[in-house]
């Protein structure tokens, strides 16, 4: 009996291990576009010995369960709202299921990859192995080429389409890089200076009359042009809150290749604009290699520092700089890091025990730039960081409903409204912009429109159905009236004053306005934690709901695109300005 059972197991274990032996060479095709990404043109074959990190996201056995449970601690009519997930309850949720780390070491090792070598984040859900440039090819049957973006002078290599064997297709949700050509460089800044609009030295006859608040008919009409922390305080109503929970709140600015936030320049800024914040500082943490060069301050980097800080001070501000070694160099074959954008910041964060509150970043790209299995995966990992209890700001793009020539890249060349990712993803809370003050006034470059990936969370069904039925006709056929829907909400936008390199300068985009929205929220979390209750987390199903009425409705202007006038904002949620423009006394009544 005994004998027979050890044989009848060890039969079982050869009939278990049978399917290991897969077949490696029977190919699906993972991704492929008809066409180089817009901007991108090929530049040569890749060296086959060329070496990077090749970075494989495996599929997260309960995913569908850390959806419900982001839904669940983040709408506030459910028992467990805000009850946020620790860094171990989320990894129990998004841990690839063992046969998936099986089958997929298997297939490494047939390639003759050592699988401990590669490095495991994200409770395993991401594997980062150094291949070759010829290995690779072999594992996806893809042809690796060099491609430059002229604009940005980057280089990459990248693959037109990629192929997984056919049993890996359940297990494997991206691999990178392959047909993902973004990188930070040659990413849409969201930020740009306006040498037309003539910088002020300081607002020191301006910012006595703003202290107080719930007085929107005094804010000057200098604020129509030049935006400083005293208009804002005043327009968005935060000037009399005085922070105390800043031994627990924080507010997470992501900044990436090349841009460094300037200690000096935040001093000069607070002497001009922020006097009651002078000596107030940041702390700067450095992920994958990213540099904190002091004599090199970037406009994005300082914008956000400076506004986040102008707003939320005295709360502790960090600022995360993210790394990546420098391009691919041309017929050079030092190995090189693939700058994935996203992936490297947000598993470093994710790695962390305790994460910010609140989170700004203005980076993004044309959706359809990003192909489906990429966008999805960093999509979810924003989910992650939600249920965590962080609020995720994210800018809605400075080109209105599209840039460009807003042709489709399928082939087809249709011109269609081209929607911005990370904007799209229904897990952040996207910023769009305004200007002017009495009223304000949606900006003309300010991003919205719908997704062609995400389809509309229930969070918004009302607010959009409302809007789409009063549109009527309008744009029929531009644009996706089943996807998700953005901008969520606005902040000003236009002729922020920055000090650069100890100069103050005019600097507009929605970049302005993440950071603005950003630090309005930090105070709310700083209210509700000194109230003793949790962050508000994944703010969207929220803001829709009860804190709905907390804003201020922006009824005028459009966003013009794609030879069309775009949207129009106007009463309710609209894809311009959304809800509208923060009132922060009437939020702290609502949802503080
Ligand atoms: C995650 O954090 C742990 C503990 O701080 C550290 O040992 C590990 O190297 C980190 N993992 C990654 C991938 O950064
Ligand atoms: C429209 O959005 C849905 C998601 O809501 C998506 O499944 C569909 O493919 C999109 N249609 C087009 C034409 O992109
Ligand atoms: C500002 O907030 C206060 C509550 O703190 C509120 O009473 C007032 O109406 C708000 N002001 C405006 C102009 O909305
Ligand atoms: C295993 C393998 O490499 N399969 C195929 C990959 O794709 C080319 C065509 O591009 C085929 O010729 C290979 O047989």
């Amino acid at each position: 009996m005994l004998l027979s059972s050890v044989l009848f197991l060890g039969l079982l274990q050869l009939a278990v291990a049978k399917p290991i032996l897969k077949r490696w060479d029977d190919f699906d095709v993972k991704h492929a576009w008809v066409e180089i990404p817009r901007g991108w043109e090929l530049h040569a074959p890749a060296p086959p010995d060329h070496k990077f990190n090749m970075r494989i996201g495996l599929k997260q056995d309960r995913f569908d369960d850390l959806v419900t449970a982001l839904y669940e601690v983040s709408d506030p009519f459910h028992a467990k709202y805000g009850q946020h997930l620790s860094k171990e309850e989320v990894e129990a949720l998004v841990a690839p299921h063992p046969h998936t780390v099986d089958v997929v070491d298997s297939w490494l090792s047939a390639h003759g990859l050592e699988p401990s070598s590669a490095q495991r984040e994200n409770a395993g859900s991401w594997i980062s192995i150094t291949v070759s440039v010829e290995q690779a090819s072999r594992m996806l049957n893809t042809t690796y080429n060099v491609y430059r973006h002229a604009q940005a002078d980057d280089y990459v290599v990248r693959t037109m389409s990629y192929s997984l064997p056919t049993v890996l297709h359940e297990h494997v949700g991206v691999v990178a890089p392959t047909t993902y050509f973004g990188t930070m460089r040659s990413m849409k800044a969201t930020s740009f200076l306006q040498p037309d609009i003539t910088p002020i030295d300081s607002d020191v006859d301006v910012a006595p009359k703003l202290i107080n608040p719930g007085s929107l008919a005094t804010v000057p009409s200098s604020c129509s042009t030049t935006i400083t922390p005293a208009c804002l305080r005043a327009l968005y109503n935060t000037s009399t809150y005085v922070p105390t929970a800043t031994d627990k709140n924080t507010l997470g600015v992501a900044g990436y290749l090349d841009e460094f936030a300037n200690r000096a320049d935040l001093q000069t800024f607070f002497q001009r604009f922020r006097t009651d914040a002078v000596g107030g500082t940041f702390t700067t943490v450095q992920v994958n290699g990213g540099g904190d060069d002091q004599n090199d301050p970037g406009v994005e980097a300082n914008l956000d520092i400076q506004y986040t800080e102008g707003i939320s001070f005295p709360t502790p501000n960090v600022y995360f700089s993210t790394g990546g070694s420098p391009p691919f160099i041309p017929d050079s074959n030092t190995p090189t890091n693939t700058n994935e954008p996203y992936l490297d910041w947000l598993n470093f964060v994710l790695n962390q025990t305790s994460v910010p509150q609140t989170f700004t970043t203005s980076y993004g790209d044309d959706e359809q730039t990003v192909p489906f299995d990429y966008a999805t995966q960093v999509c979810n990992l924003f989910a992650q960081l939600g249920v965590r209890g962080a609020s995720i700001m994210f800018s809605s793009g400075d080109d209105g409903v599209g840039g460009g020539n807003c042709q489709n890249n399928d082939g087809t060349r249709t011109v269609r409204f081209q929607p911005n990712f990370p904007a799209s993803c229904p897990f952040v809370t996207t910023v769009g912009g305004t200007i002017r003050v009495n009223p304000e006034v949606a900006v003309s470059f300010s991003g919205g429109g719908f997704s062609n990936y995400f389809a509309r969370p229930s969070f918004q069904d009302t607010a959009v159905t409302t809007f789409l039925n009063t549109l009527g006709s309008t744009n029929a056929g531009l644009f996706n009236t089943t996807g998700r829907a953005y901008p969520d909400v606005a902040a000003q936008g236009q002729g922020f004053q920055v000090v650069i390199g100890g100069r103050v300068a005019s600097v507009g985009g929605t970049s302005a306005s993440s950071p603005t929205f950003a630090g309005v929220i930090a105070l709310l979390n700083d209210f509700r934690l000194s109230q003793g209750k949790a962050s508000l987390g994944f703010l969207n199903p929220i803001i829709y709901s009860t804190g709905i009425n907390g804003f201020n409705d922006i009824t005028s202007g459009s966003n013009p695109g794609c030879g069309t006038n775009g949207f129009t904002a106007r009463a309710g949620w609209d894809p311009v300005t959304g809800l509208g423009t923060p009132d922060f006394g009437k939020l702290q009544a609502l949802i503080g």
